[in-house]
């Protein structure tokens, strides 16, 4: 056998390791709202061998690698005939995101990439950057993505080759695989972390926003914000309430923004959120729960203090250190709900609940009090319930 042809086997004989190696809970008492699990279910390492070398002799002869990727992070998730859906963001070492689908047969583990990448239409204002992708199945019969389109800032003064502009890219397509463009979201403000709820709301599309003054901060933006539109088709923001809000000395007082659309559930929409704070390691990105009102989904019902999910061990380190985010999660019919996040821009992992659980953590976990002592009542009442059991 020729070296190149020993190197391609061998190549071949880890990514197919790497991609079928099997997924288990990990087995440490966990605090049992959910559980995390031991592999990364999608890294740079899964990416398809084709999008990345060249594989004939003729052309490159070392097998070298011509097209890297840096990270797989940021998926939105579909059940789709069946099968567990990614809709990963894939960042090549250029910087440039792009969208791809894997599919897993039981959410966890073997997860494979579609033959290619999807073919996202450009506007006649090209995107310079397309990432984190919201899935939603809407009761239109469309499935759409909504993800942030980053340009560079036309006003940026002559040198700067930083500030960029953020708005909320729409696509739709029948079956993932022919994405139909349509206009950005025109809004006042900068936007990201844009999802579509998945129902109609007084007959009109409803939009989870995240107003920002700048790119990366987002000034006198109050928060997780609410918008009606009537056509999707020409979206625009027209009045724009904050429905979930930053708070002083909380884990979201920087910046938060909707994850995935809402669970319907029978106590009202659950919702996955991510909370960052500043602090001298830098910017901390951590996700947590809320509940809506069914009938108004802009109405919250309950807010556990504090954060669901925060960065632990390997997932603590990264491109973006220090971080967790997700925009993808899937409630299967038995009530199993699978949260996809990633950790520290690099890659992606899952945790499994279940729907019943996570409104039992939202109803029943104390609200923030916002002052220590206030913290210290919540513990001194938990201590009271117990005492009472004689255990
Ligand atoms: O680097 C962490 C995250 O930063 C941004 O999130 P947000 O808009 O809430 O600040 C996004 O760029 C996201 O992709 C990234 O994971």
């Amino acid at each position: 056998m020729t070296d190149f042809k020993m190197a391609l086997e061998k190549l071949k004989a880890d990514h197919e390791r790497l991609i079928a190696r099997k997924n288990s809970p990990v087995e440490t008492a966990g605090n049992g709202i959910f559980e995390r699990y031991e592999h990364p279910v999608i890294t740079a390492a899964h990416v398809p061998l084709e999008w990345r070398y060249d594989l004939d002799p003729k052309t490159n002869p070392y097998l070298l690698e011509r097209i890297g990727v840096n990270a797989t992070l940021n998926a939105g998730a579909v059940k789709w005939q069946g099968k567990y859906l990614l809709v990963v963001r894939v960042e090549g070492y250029d910087r440039k995101s792009f969208f791809a689908v894997a599919e897993s047969p039981n959410g966890i583990d073997n997860f494979r990439f579609w033959d290619e990448p999807c073919t996202i239409p450009e506007t006649e204002n090209p995107d310079t950057n397309v990432y984190d992708m919201r899935l939603t199945v809407h009761e239109d019969g469309w499935i759409y993505g909504v993800f942030c389109s980053e340009r560079k800032d036309p006003a940026a003064p002559a040198g700067d080759l930083s500030s960029a502009v953020a708005a909320a890219g729409i696509v739709r397509t029948k079956d993932l695989k022919t994405w139909h463009r349509l206009p950005d979201l025109i809004s006042g403000s900068q936007q990201r972390n844009v999802v579509l709820h998945p129902e109609f709301v007084d007959g009109k599309y409803a939009l989870y926003t995240r107003p920002q003054e700048g790119f990366i901060e987002t000034g006198k933006g109050g928060g997780i914000g609410w918008a009606l539109v009537d056509d999707i088709s020409h979206a625009s923001v027209n009045e724009e309430i904050i429905i979930n809000h930053r708070n002083y000395h909380t884990i979201k007082e920087l910046k938060n923004g909707e994850g995935p659309h809402p669970i319907r559930t029978n106590q009202g929409w659950l919702h996955l959120a991510h909370g960052v704070r500043n602090c001298a390691a830098g910017l901390r990105y951590v996700l947590y729960l809320y509940l809506t009102d069914l009938q108004d989904p802009a109405k919250l019902l309950a807010e556990p203090a504090g954060y669901l999910m925060a960065p632990e061990g390997d997932e603590r380190t990264g491109d973006v250190s220090n971080v967790l985010f997700s925009n993808g999660w899937i409630a299967d019919e038995d009530g199993k709900v699978f949260i996809y996040y990633a950790s520290s821009d690099t890659r992606m992992h899952v945790a499994t609940s279940t729907v019943e659980k996570l409104l039992d953590y939202c109803l029943n976990t104390p609200a923030d009090g916002f002052r220590s002592a206030a913290s210290v009542a919540s513990v001194k009442a938990l201590i009271a319930k117990n005492k009472q059991l004689h255990l």
